[in-house]
This record gives C-alpha cells, structure tokens and sequence, in this order.
C-alpha cells in the first residue's frame, strides 16, 4: 500500500512460502516476505518499506507523526499483538490456550486501546491518517476475519468503522488482487 500511494512501480513477484524460489532466498535468506530489492538495497522489514517507500514521496503527510507515538503502536502491535494474533488464528497450535482467555489479553492489550483513539479521533494518531493506521489496519482484518461471529460480538464501534473504512479503499483494493506465482 506504501509502495502504491508512494507511486513506485515494482516487478510484483508472488512466492509460494512453502516452496520459497532460490533467487529469494540468495537476496534475504530469513525467508520472509514481502522483500524489495531496489537501488542495490535489500530491505526485509514491511516497517522499512514503508519507511522507504514514503521517503521518495508522500503527498498527504502520512509520515507527519510523533516519533515515539508511532514506534510505540508499531512495537506493540508487531511483538505481543502479533503474538496473541496467532494464537488466536491458529487455536490448533496452542492445544494448552484457553481462546477466550487470548480474546481478552488482545482486547487489553490493542483492540480497547485502540477503541479509546478511535473514539475521539478518526484515525489511530488524531484526525489525519498516517502510514501508522496503514500499517496495522491489516493485522486487525486478519484478527476480524480469524473468527467473524466472535469479533461482530464485540463492543468496538469505532475500531469497526476504522477497519471497514480501510478494507473498503480504494487503495486496498488495488493492491489487494491475485498475482501469478513467481517460478524462478
Ligand atoms: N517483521 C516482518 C515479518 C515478516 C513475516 O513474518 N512474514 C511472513 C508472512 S506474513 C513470512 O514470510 N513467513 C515466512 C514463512 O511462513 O515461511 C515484516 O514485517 O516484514
């Protein structure tokens, strides 16, 4: 989404994870994706695209933010939110978890606080959006969709709105689309 809003075109290759192509894994061998390769830089962190990607343009000031804000969301929500994301994605791989305990600690955690922002402002740092909403608005449409029936039930109007509001632009959608899987 950075990389589109920024205006760069790129060479979109889509990887199958379980069969990961060797050309991938010569430029970053950790294995994870998304990875942009570009002006002898190979940076493998969404946080550093981003960062990048809005380096070279950023028309609407999604990266007019208070720096230790921003790092703040972004900290909690890649290590404990994620964590809690996957437990509560994959309940299989935490035979031991009890789910509603997981649903609380996220609630605790991020989607309340996140609730109490959104109840006084329209985006996560006050009335403008930033590449902070970008870049966890995906996490919290991955936990919306983990189970639909549980996160209807919750008591979080706002956060609702915000996350609709995200899944139904038009920038999304436009990235949101099937590409061919890359064979080296
Ligand atoms: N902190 C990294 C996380 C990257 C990450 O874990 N990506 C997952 C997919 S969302 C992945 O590539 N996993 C490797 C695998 O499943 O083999 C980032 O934001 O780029």
């Amino acid at each position: 989404m950075a990389l589109k809003y920024a205006g760069i075109e790129v060479e979109h290759r889509e990887i199958e994870l379980r069969n990961k192509p060797s050309s991938m894994l010569q430029v970053s061998p950790k294995g994870t994706v998304p990875v942009l390769c570009v002006d002898q830089l190979v940076l493998e962190q969404s946080v550093d695209i981003m960062r990048w990607a809005l380096g070279k343009s950023d028309s609407d000031n999604w990266n007019l933010v208070d720096q230790s804000l921003s790092q703040a969301w972004i900290e909690k929500n890649d290590g404990p939110f994620k964590a809690l994301l996957d437990q509560f994605k994959y309940p299989n791989r935490y035979p031991e978890l009890n789910q509603e305990e997981v649903l609380h600690s996220a609630l605790d955690l991020m989607l309340n606080p996140m609730e109490a922002n959104l109840q006084s402002s329209l985006y996560l740092l006050g009335s403008k959006m930033t590449w902070v909403d970008i870049a966890i608005f995906p996490f919290i449409r991955q936990f919306s969709i983990a189970n639909p029936e549980k996160f209807d039930g919750l008591d979080l109007p706002c956060l609702k709105k915000w996350l609709n509001q995200h899944i139904e632009s038009e920038l999304f959608r436009s990235v949101m689309q099937k590409y061919p899987t890359w064979v080296d």
